[in-house]
């Protein structure tokens, strides 16, 4: 699936049917927003997120709970060979996949992993922080020891083939050396400090995170995140997926939301609680993420232009809507009546 990419962007570009709102990448439905309760439901971020809905649905369908359903789809994309997500990813500069994950239930419960090594299921681990420890966030060697601990195996470092032949073409065209210190260097120049290249050598943006939201049968939503975050970012460097409140939030009384992007932005927006809290004020899912990309335009419309950001949001009537800064940003929604999912594209700020 992932490893698909640039078919799936050319599938992306020839098959988008513009509709009013959101346009509709599959033919399985034509409405934009969902009006009436759906649930269960589940979305994700990318149409890589149809696989993983697909084990979401499993447990929801029947019966299970909205926890279940998204660690089990987070981790059924972990175990795939993919540019963005689990061991198999692009790693940072200095050659390491470091991962990023967190998971949230129905009860402000929330657990986190960031900077992990060599493990396989980072949101199983992030799952255990939340249900084990009376900590949220675990990082680093702390939170591979605690992962080992519990029962997870130690995997190889070694890069999969694919990460392998990415970071041997980054290091070519990069020129990176290890001593440069980037961050002073854009400072200087008065740039934004990135860690990582918002795009790919080919052009790509340089995500595809996944982050599900979903509302069981029961009524309750729950959220996971997981990501190896932006590739060839900076040894050490955490983004906004593990981050509670930046990479996803789930208030059972509102709603929930999750993003993809480039993680420093959503970071200084606090991105998926704001999300939140504009449909506590009564805003649609899809609104809600506009307003959110609209607080980051505006902190710099120039630097906008630049970067990638996606929110997707679903509310606790099973209402859903996406919006991105970027056009190209994808999701996927899988509910009752529409078991067999579709993928449809969020509206952005920027057209083209
Ligand atoms: C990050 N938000 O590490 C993540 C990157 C991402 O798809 O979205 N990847 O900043």
């Amino acid at each position: 699936m992932f490893k698909m990419k640039s078919n799936r962007r050319e599938f992306l570009k020839q098959s988008v049917v513009v509709v009013p709102g959101i346009s509709l990448l599959t033919s399985c439905a034509n409405n934009t927003k969902s009006t009436t309760l759906k649930k269960p439901i589940v979305i994700s971020t990318w149409d890589s997120g149809i696989a993983v809905n697909k084990v979401a649905w499993e447990v929801l369908k029947n019966g299970g709970k909205a926890i279940d359903a998204v660690e089990n789809g987070a981790i059924s994309i972990e175990n795939t060979v993919n540019c963005c997500v689990g061991i198999g990813g692009n790693p940072d500069r200095d050659g390491y996949v470091t991962l990023d994950a967190c998971i949230m239930d129905e009860k402000y419960n929330c657990g986190s992993v960031a900077f992990l090594q060599r493990i396989k299921n980072p949101i199983s681990v992030a799952r255990k922080v939340m249900e084990l420890t009376p900590h949220v966030m675990l990082v680093g060697d702390g939170a591979y020891q605690f992962a080992i601990a519990n029962g997870f195996k130690p995997e190889s470092n070694e890069l999969s083939d694919d990460a392998k032949i990415e970071y041997k073409k980054w290091l070519k065209t990069s020129e990176y050396n290890p001593e440069i210190n980037i961050e002073q260097q854009q400072s200087q120049q008065s740039l934004p400090i990135h860690s990582a290249p918002a795009k790919l050598e080919n052009g790509e943006l340089n995500h595809d995170t996944m982050g599900l939201v979903a509302l069981d049968n029961n009524g309750d939503l729950s959220g996971a995140c997981t990501t190896s975050g932006m590739g060839f970012k900076m040894h050490g460097r955490v983004g906004d997926s593990p981050i509670i409140g930046s990479g996803l939030y789930v208030d059972n009384e509102v709603g929930a939301a999750t993003s993809s992007g480039q993680g420093e932005e959503v970071i200084r927006i606090c991105g998926t609680h704001l999300v939140v809290e504009y449909m506590r004020m009564g805003k649609s899912p899809e609104d809600a993420c506009q307003m959110a990309v609209e607080r980051l335009v505006k902190i710099n419309p120039e630097k906008a232009k630049t970067f990638q950001v996606g929110f997707l949001a679903l509310n606790k009537q099973g209402e859903y809507g996406a919006y991105a800064i970027q056009p190209g940003f994808s999701f996927s929604v899988t509910a009752d009546g529409d078991e067999g999912g579709k993928v449809l594209k969020a509206p952005s700020y920027f057209k083209s």
